[in-house]
């Protein structure tokens, strides 16, 4: 072992990080406190102490090199939202979508919970940037925590160590955050957000989602708010470039609720036929963007992560080759199925035929014929973005990428068609506060249950929400040169319930008409609910399933079934009472009249 584990030598003389550090040790009472320098000397040290407290097992160094597995707790396996909690001064800027405890409350409560927390363990400082350290965009934080798993996660997802202090250096500026797994108690696990203190605390949970506080925490709560002090905005949106056969590279940043297929756009293989005309995609990134207004006049994206936390189960080499073969190396998969015959790791639409010779996402014995799930839905992998075989050049970029169109999308069986275009900026902020996902027979048994889930910020957003929707107003009006805004829908169903549009590589075709629409000023058809495409303006050639019947009833606007979403819409916004802005008022009252 190197001399940094079990030290305790800061890395900076920064007085207010010292002091803060120190007032968190003399809660938590660990046993020393280790700098994580960014050295790959210590983190391969530290791999090898978790590898032998059995904390992580290493996988098969051929197929997978630097590859581990991680099991989480069985009762801490997914984001809590109900444990997560906006701890603003003022109850009423948290807003009617998250929950909210006083400050000074919750910081009493999660001292009490923290107290000795970490005895007999290290407490693990790790300076971390979201996005290129020095660039305009980067936001720096410095987590504590007692997971080496969270160590070694947060130097996949996150830019870590010297270069981030060394940026800090005597300031203030930085995001407090703090995770201990306590004793892993779902009764006292909370995930706290403190937006005026740019402080975040997490305790009792050893989930990534829940624990690697520069992702969710800092890069989509913290950061909303940020965004809205500062005139810019973070959002829970993939990043994609799109090159076209004249050689122009053009970007969209997407949102959609989770599970709706976003790392899987975000990487998308191209038809035979377009990657024959010379058709490319860039991922920039999966889940997060920041945009600012650059000097141009247009919006600029990043992708503040430096990693990929994708969920396991259906990725395959049909659905998402790229993100595939992004696990193929210095990796750390969490709860899949270790298969024993050759220490590699399998989950449910891997490959068609499952391990005979296994774990189950548990670690005990299992094969596929007990009916139950080797991995748990929820398995993840968190894999470094550099190994993506279409990561974009840009990805490092410390200005970011200009953005075309905004792309937002739910899953709808009927209502929303295969895309449509918002008829302005205000309208295009109106199409994404009303964005939705349904429920499927398959799933809850009703339905067609609506869950509403504006810009899928629902979960993420660290303010009141309405607030939120009138930032997105004025950003607006400062854009001078505004990105297109679009919904998409890939999950029409027939009424045999299965999905009309193919999905996948094909949504390029979508793009492709979206792209010609922001910059080649292409014709469209005026509906009630925005700008769609003339049917025969969605190329689709090579396909065995969609005619140009099927593409017309996936384009139809079911005027009955829009108007009853107005009225749920009606109820929807009446939540935000008088912080909806009156525009989306306005939006609302003038789709309602072009429906009549
Ligand atoms: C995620 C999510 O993990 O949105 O990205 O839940
Ligand atoms: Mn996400």
């Amino acid at each position: 072992m190197t001399s940094s584990i079990g030290t305790d030598n800061p890395m900076t003389t920064n007085t207010r990080m010292l002091n803060w550090i120190g007032d968190v040790a003399k809660i938590a009472k660990p046993t020393s406190i280790v700098w994580i320098t960014g050295d790959p000397g210590q983190l391969e040290d530290l791999r090898n102490e978790a590898c032998g407290t059995g904390e992580l097992e290493r996988l098969n160094e051929e197929l997978l090199p630097g590859c581990v597995l991680h099991r989480s707790n069985p009762n801490d396996v997914a984001r809590v939202e109900d444990r997560t909690f906006i701890c603003s001064h003022k109850k009423e800027n948290a807003g009617p979508t998250n929950n909210w405890m006083d400050p000074a409350e919750m910081y009493a409560k999660l001292n009490g919970i923290l107290e000795g927390g970490m005895t007999g363990r290290t407490m693990y400082v790790i300076p971390f940037s979201m996005s290129v350290v020095g660039s305009p965009f980067a936001k720096y934080g410095i987590e504590l925590t007692d997971s080496i798993y969270v160590v070694l996660s947060m130097a996949i997802m996150t830019r870590i160590g010297k270069p981030v202090i060394d940026a800090i250096g005597d300031s203030d500026d930085f995001t407090r955050g703090v995770h201990s797994k306590v004793k892993l108690d779902p009764q006292d696990r909370y995930i706290a957000h403190f937006p005026e203190d740019n402080t975040i605390i997490s305790l009792n949970s050893g989930y990534g989602g829940n624990v690697l506080l520069g992702k969710k925490c800092l890069a989509l709560r913290l950061a909303s708010f940020l965004g809205k002090q500062e005139g810019w905005l973070a959002e829970h949106m993939l990043i994609l470039g799109i090159e076209n056969p004249q050689g122009e590279v053009r970007y969209v940043a997407a949102a959609f609720p989770s599970a709706c297929g976003k790392t899987n756009l975000a990487m998308l293989i191209p038809p035979a036929h377009y990657i024959k005309e010379g058709w490319k995609i860039y991922c920039v990134g999966d889940d997060i963007a920041w945009l600012r207004i650059g000097e141009d006049g247009r919006l600029w994206a990043v992708n503040p992560e430096f990693g990929f936390f994708g969920v396991a189960p259906g990725t395959n080499a049909k659905t998402n080759p790229n993100a595939l073969e992004t696990t193929k190396k210095n990796t750390i998969f969490t709860n899949v199925v270790k298969n024993l015959d050759d220490n590699t790791v399998w989950w449910e639409g891997l490959t068609d035929i499952p391990p005979t010779n296994a774990l189950n996402w548990k670690g005990e014995p299992w094969t596929a014929a007990s009916g139950e799930k080797g991995a748990h839905p929820n398995s993840r992998f968190t894999a470094p973005a550099e190994n993506c075989p279409c990561v974009s050049p840009e990805f490092n970029s410390t200005k970011g990428v200009p953005i075309s169109a905004i792309i937002f999308g739910g899953r709808r069986a009927k209502t929303a068609p295969l895309v449509y275009q918002s008829r302005d900026w205000n309208h295009g902020v109106f199409v994404g506060s009303i964005m939705a996902s349904e429920t499927t027979a398959a799933k809850e048994g009703a339905v067609g249950v609506v869950r509403r889930d504006p810009m899928a910020m629902l979960p993420f957003c660290g303010y009141h929400m309405g607030d939120y929707w009138g930032h997105w107003i004025e950003m607006g009006k400062k854009i001078k040169h505004q990105p297109k805004i679009f919904n998409v829908n890939w999950f029409r169903t027939n009424e045999q319930g299965k999905f009309i549009w193919p999905g996948f590589g094909d949504n390029l075709r979508v793009l492709e008409w979206i792209l010609k629409r922001s910059h080649d000023g292409i014709d469209a058809v005026d509906t009630p609910i925005g700008m769609m495409p003339n049917p025969k303006d969605i190329d689709i050639s090579h396909l065995d399933d969609v005619n140009d019947d099927v593409i017309r009833d996936l384009l139809n606007v079911d005027v009955d079934l829009w108007k009853q979403e107005m009225e749920n819409v009606k109820d929807f916004y009446a939540g935000f009472g008088d912080r909806l802005p009156k525009e989306l008022m306005e939006e609302l009252n003038a789709t309602e009249n072009r429906l009549k």
